[in-house]
């Protein structure tokens, strides 16, 4: 029996004042579906497939290189960074997994943490290592980098590290590690730019060599920052090179934030794909860089058409075609859990648009080279709101029909405000 954070009568009485008008929007949007050709309740019933795993650095408030601003009721440990994600999936139903960070997150008793996760009806997905900051009594330095550090006592205990996350993994019940580091150079001349990748590679493989047959590990590129000349994975090609080098189980994790403005990831997504290295995905959104803002606050579009290019790899693949969807956010002047919410409807919202596109007339409109009609395919999927069948998708699992208001009216915060007293040492969350 899965634990409620929230009562779940408060969410039933929320959802019973807003029943009657889902209905009604469900039932005109079913209509204008059908004369489309398409069934509502088979896009419902693919709705309520949807998992995007919650990071539980995100369930912290944020900050930047200038300051940050702790929010009321903050989790102060890894335990209640779970509650709070329990919340999130109790409203959304649409994040199953948490994402973990070590060492911010490492619990005292792993096996206490699993117990915990089952009893909240959550599992975890790929944990990621952190060797862009030094622990406190840590015997060698990542000052001047970790995995391609050019000291090798640097080098050895950030392999180390990965080690241990996948030790840690595999008692949690995750299959996948995430490596991203922040090594690179600030001037040129500071590293040799392929000594330092071959350095790379060379550590990587020590890691790899730790992984479970039934596990995969996320190469994660990022174009630039904390590393500001350079940065060793910057890029989707050196990422892919590496995956390549490592074998089968190394795949390629496409963070949204990590490229420059104007990018077209989506293109990205499907050589990845192509190719089958495509891993996962940390979703978020972006103005100027790795901004860490909500999904689909700033570019929907992109958030689209990247569910697009995953809703064609689906149809050609199958199931053999599944990688990991994990958020990526900060929330600097927002409830974490707000925005998390929001944005795993978003990411959601985006999966189903995707279902929504016509593929044989857009097969069609490519094949004649219907430029106009083709593109219009694409943004009669996208022009539909489909706010109704999330809605229903929610209110059907389980869920909230109204996730914000139904969290607000539970007065959540509220109550951990009290119960979570600010402490010294509580476990971080991330600023990069
Ligand atoms: C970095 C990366 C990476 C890392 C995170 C820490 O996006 O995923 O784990 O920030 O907050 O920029
Ligand atoms: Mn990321
Ligand atoms: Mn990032």
């Amino acid at each position: 029996m899965t634990k409620n954070i929230i009562d779940a009568g408060l969410v039933e009485q929320h959802n019973a004042k807003q029943r009657a008008e889902l209905q009604a929007d469900y039932d005109a949007l079913g209509g204008m579906l059908s004369r489309r050709g398409v069934d509502i309740e088979a896009l419902t019933a693919k709705a309520q497939t949807f998992g995007v795993a919650v990071p539980s650095w995100g369930a912290g408030t944020g900050g930047t290189r200038f300051a940050r601003f702790p929010g009321k009721g903050e989790p102060r440990d890894v335990t209640e960074k779970m509650e709070d994600c329990a919340v999130i999936n109790q409203l959304t139903r649409a994040t199953p997994a948490v994402s973990l960070h070590f060492p911010w997150d490492k619990p005292a008793d792993p096996k206490g943490l699993r117990e915990q996760a089952d009893s909240l009806g959550l599992g975890f997905d790929a944990v990621n290592s952190n060797t862009f900051q030094d622990q406190a009594g840590q015997s060698a330095t990542y000052k001047f980098g970790s995995l391609t550090s050019t000291n090798k006592a640097s080098r050895e205990l950030a392999v180390q590290h990965n080690i241990d996350c996948i030790e840690l993994g595999k008692t949690l019940g995750s299959k996948g590690l995430t490596v991203w580091v922040g090594d690179g150079a600030n001037f040129p001349g500071q590293s040799n730019l392929r000594g330092a990748l071959e350095r790379y590679i060379d550590s990587a493989r020590g890691i790899y060599a730790a992984l479970p047959d039934d596990w995969q590990m996320y190469i994660e590129h990022k174009l630039f920052e904390p590393a500001f000349y350079c940065s060793v994975i910057a890029d989707w090609g050196t990422s892919f090179a590496v995956a390549q080098t490592l074998g089968d189980k190394a795949k390629c994790l496409v963070d949204l934030g990590h490229h420059a403005p104007n990018t077209n990831i989506e293109m990205i997504v499907a050589r990845l794909a192509q190719f089958g290295k495509l891993g996962g995905f940390h979703f978020n959104d972006s103005k100027y860089g790795d901004d860490d803002l909500d999904s689909g606050s700033i570019d929907p579009f992109q958030l689209f058409l990247i569910f697009n290019e995953l809703a064609d790899s689906q149809a050609r693949d199958g199931a053999a075609f599944n990688p990991s969807y994990m958020l990526d956010q900060s929330h600097n002047v927002t409830d974490p859990i707000e925005s998390l919410m929001s944005s795993a409807v978003e990411v959601q919202r985006a999966f189903v648009q995707a279902a929504l596109v016509d593929r044989t007339a857009l097969v069609g409109f490519q094949e004649s080279n219907d430029v106009l009609q083709a593109a219009q395919t694409l943004k009669k999927a996208f022009r539909t709101d489909v706010s109704p069948i999330l809605a229903m998708a929610r209110l059907r699992s389980g869920g909230a029909i109204d996730p914000v208001g139904a969290y607000r009216a539970a007065g959540y915060r509220e109550q951990v405000a009290v119960k979570r007293p600010p402490k010294a040492g509580a476990s971080g969350s991330g600023i990069v």
